[in-house]
Order: structure tokens, then C-alpha cells, then sequence
């Protein structure tokens, strides 16, 4: 058992991110079991979980004419248009069924304003309003993250370089989270996370 000080984030292991979901991520329910056995090893453990409002901006139907996977421009920057997922309340939004929860601590749910997509754990798109996890996490004198969960590219990668920035030591478990590779965004984030100084295991 590691110390309290070293926490697992599992971040969106929900089942629209997941084959036959609505954002599916190849093999994303292949990590599950392996996620499972990986949180007997910690005493502290977050989840997070993307939790939309129908009528959120990050969703290609909710603007006009345009396709899903397109990029739009929000007042915050570039914003990828998904097609409509983890809507709060309907199954998809849920955690993959296989996937233990009790374990975890807190449930930090993210992307709840209409009009800014969250990424990361820690800050929204918009890069200056925080979740709350950071705080969370302090409060545990903790200094030590590993991350999985989907999608490597997006939501752990976001994670994991905010991470970095406010100053934990991170650990991404790559064989343990899959992409889902945006124009090269697999290859070009996991690049950005080894350039942060985070560890890439697996
Ligand atoms: C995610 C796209 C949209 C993720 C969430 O969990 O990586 N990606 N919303
Ligand atoms: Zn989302």
C-alpha cells in the first residue's frame, strides 16, 4: 500500500467514453480491470467525471451547421465540437459498470458550465477557473499523482500537465488510459507530457 500522499486520479472512466458510447474511445473498456487492481494500491483516490448540461458549447449540436470533430473558436481559444456526451444524468454519463468506485474518496465532476469544456481536473478550458481539486488534494498533503483513464490525449493529458505546472510529481499510466487521437493529438500530447517532466509508465 503506498502513503496517503500519493493519490490515483482516475479520470472519466464513464461509458459514453467507452465502446458503444457516444464519444467511444477504442479499447476504453480495456483498461477497467486493470484500473481496479491499480486502486488497491492507493489509500487516496479521486475520480473525475465529464458532466455536461445538454446545452453545453462543446457540443457540435448545439452550434449551427457544423461537424462533429471540427475545431470552433470560444472566447477562451480553440475548442474541439463533440458529438454529445455525458450529458449529467443520462447512462452515458455514468461510470463504466465494471469499474469499482467505492474505493475512490471524492467524485469531481467537470464541463457543467454551457459555456466552458474542462478538460482537466484542475482547471477549466478557459484555464483559470479551478475545480477544486487542487485544494482537495493539498488539504491531504499530497505531492504525488498517478493518472489513467480516458482519454490520454484530452482529459489525462490536460490533467497531467496541470499537474505539473502546480507543482506534483506525475505519473501517467499510459498502458492503464487510451486516446482518442485527434489529427495526431496521441502522439503530439504524449510529447507535451514528457517535455513537462511528467512519467510516462506502461
Ligand atoms: C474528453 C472530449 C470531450 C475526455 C471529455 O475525457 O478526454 N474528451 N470531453
Ligand atoms: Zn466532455
Amino acid at each position: 500500500m503506498r502513503d496517503a500522499t500519493e493519490a490515483l486520479i482516475v479520470i472519466d472512466l464513464q461509458k459514453d467514453f467507452c465502446p458503444g458510447g457516444a464519444l467511444a474511445v477504442a479499447g476504453g473498456d480495456q483498461i477497467v480491470p486493470g484500473i481496479n487492481v491499480l486502486a488497491t494500491e492507493f489509500q487516496t483516490i479521486a475520480l473525475t467525471q465529464d458532466w455536461h448540461p445538454a446545452n453545453h458549447l462543446s457540443f457540435a449540436a448545439n452550434h449551427a451547421g457544423a461537424a462533429e470533430y471540427s475545431e470552433t473558436r470560444m472566447p477562451y481559444g480553440p475548442q474541439t465540437l463533440w458529438p454529445v456526451h455525458c450529458v449529467q444524468g443520462t447512462p452515458g454519463a455514468g461510470f463504466h459498470e465494471g469499474f469499482d468506485t467505492r474505493p475512490a474518496q471524492v467524485i469531481l465532476r467537470k464541463g457543467f458550465r454551457p459555456e466552458i469544456d474542462s478538460y482537466s481536473a484542475f482547471f477549466e478550458n478557459d484555464r483559470v477557473t479551478g475545480t477544486g481539486l487542487e485544494g482537495w488534494l493539498r488539504a491531504r498533503d499530497v505531492t504525488g499523482l498517478t493518472l489513467a483513464g480516458l482519454a490520454t490525449d484530452f482529459c489525462v493529458a490536460f490533467s497531467a500537465l496541470d499537474a505539473r505546472a502546480l507543482g506534483f510529481d506525475v505519473t501517467v499510466r499510459l498502458d492503464l488510459s487510451r486516446g482518442i487521437d485527434l489529427g495526431g493529438s496521441l502522439a503530439s500530447m504524449t510529447e507535451r507530457m514528457r517535455a513537462a517532466g511528467v512519467r510516462l509508465e506502461g
